[in-house]
Parts: structure tokens; C-alpha cells; sequence
């Protein structure tokens, strides 16, 4: 059966905005791609580090997860796109709670010098503090165990950040490129 474009003209008008509305939802997601996969990794090495980008924002990384190898070496650039500081702190949950208690602990510091923050080395991971507008390049190697414990996060602890949303999670992946089953 054919319709003519009047038909379905008078077709459309008659339906109601939400069957509307609807149709144009399902058209938009056939047209976009299915999310992407995750693209295949090559771990970085030593000589060639893979290069991590993770974006901060007012008040949200990017991407949405970082992928990481157990075991490769990455140069992990931090970019603050927001205009307050950010950080990055790379770590399982105990590592996320101790920068939490320790820069909680610090925010509205009495006047005199800013206090060093600092937690125990066995809960530290890693921390990159970027000012706004700044690019912080770390080279680092994932510990090679990385996967074998808790989920780790991406988590940012400047007071009141986490609470308003600056976490993702750390998906591992394996040397062949697929994410392990543990993470
Ligand atoms: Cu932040």
C-alpha cells in the first residue's frame, strides 16, 4: 500500500504528542550507533606509554569509565576543563575514602600556611591535582595486581566534589584488549 505524504501528513497530526514523541526517540537511537565498544588497547609499555586522557570538569570526569591494563605503563594526562581545582585519584574505594577524610579534614584551613595533605602510603594510589585550565602529565605503570582486589574508581575529594558526582569506574582490561571479568 502506498500512502501519500498528505495521508501520513494527516496521520501524523492525529496521533497524540507522546506516540509522537516516542517515534521520534526510537528514529534518533536507530540513527546514532550503539554505544561504542570499548576500542582495543594496546598496553602501554615502558618505551611507548599509552596515553590516558581523563577531563575534569565542574563537576564530572571524562570519560565515563578508564580503562586500564593491570601492568602497563600510561602517560595519564588530567585536564581541568572546570574553572574551580580538580584531581584525580586513582584507587579502589580505600584509597577514594582516605583522600576523602584527609581533604575534608583541611577544607577552611584557619589562616596561616595551606596544610600539606597527605594519607598513609598503602591507601594513597595515585593522586594528580590540576588548577583550572591546567594539564597535568604523570607517567605511570599500573600495579600489576591492579585487578585482582576491589573496583577501583576515578575520584576527585576537593570538599564536596565526590558528593556532587566527580567518581567513575576503573574498567580493567586485559593485555588482548577485552575487559577482564573482574572488573
Ligand atoms: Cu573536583
Amino acid at each position: 500500500m502506498r500512502v501519500s505524504l498528505r495521508t501520513l501528513a494527516a496521520l501524523l497530526r492525529t496521533l497524540p504528542p507522546a506516540v509522537l514523541l516516542a517515534a521520534t526517540v526510537a528514529a534518533a537511537a536507530g540513527c546514532r550507533a550503539a554505544p561504542a565498544a570499548t576500542p582495543p588497547i594496546t598496553p602501554g609499555t615502558d618505551a611507548a606509554p599509552r596515553e590516558v586522557n581523563v577531563i575534569a570538569r565542574d563537576f564530572s570526569f571524562e570519560p565515563g569509565i578508564v580503562d586500564l591494563v593491570p601492568g602497563e605503563t600510561v602517560m595519564l594526562h588530567v585536564v581541568n576543563a572546570g574553572l574551580v581545582v580538580h584531581e584525580a585519584v586513582v584507587g579502589d574505594m580505600r584509597v577514594q575514602d582516605a583522600w576523602e577524610a584527609a581533604e575534608g579534614a583541611a577544607a577552611n584551613p584557619p589562616p596561616g600556611p595551606t596544610p600539606l595533605v597527605s594519607v598513609p602510603p598503602d591507601v594513597a594510589g595515585l593522586r594528580v591535582v590540576a588548577e583550572s585550565g591546567q594539564r597535568v602529565d604523570t607517567r605511570w605503570t599500573v600495579p600489576a595486581s591492579a585487578a585482582d582486589g576491589d573496583p577501583w574508581f576515578v575520584g576527585c575529594h576537593v570538599p564536596g566534589h565526590w558528593q556532587l558526582g566527580m567518581v567513575v569506574p576503573v574498567r580493567f582490561v586485559g593485555r588482548d584488549g577485552l575487559p577482564l571479568a573482574s572488573s
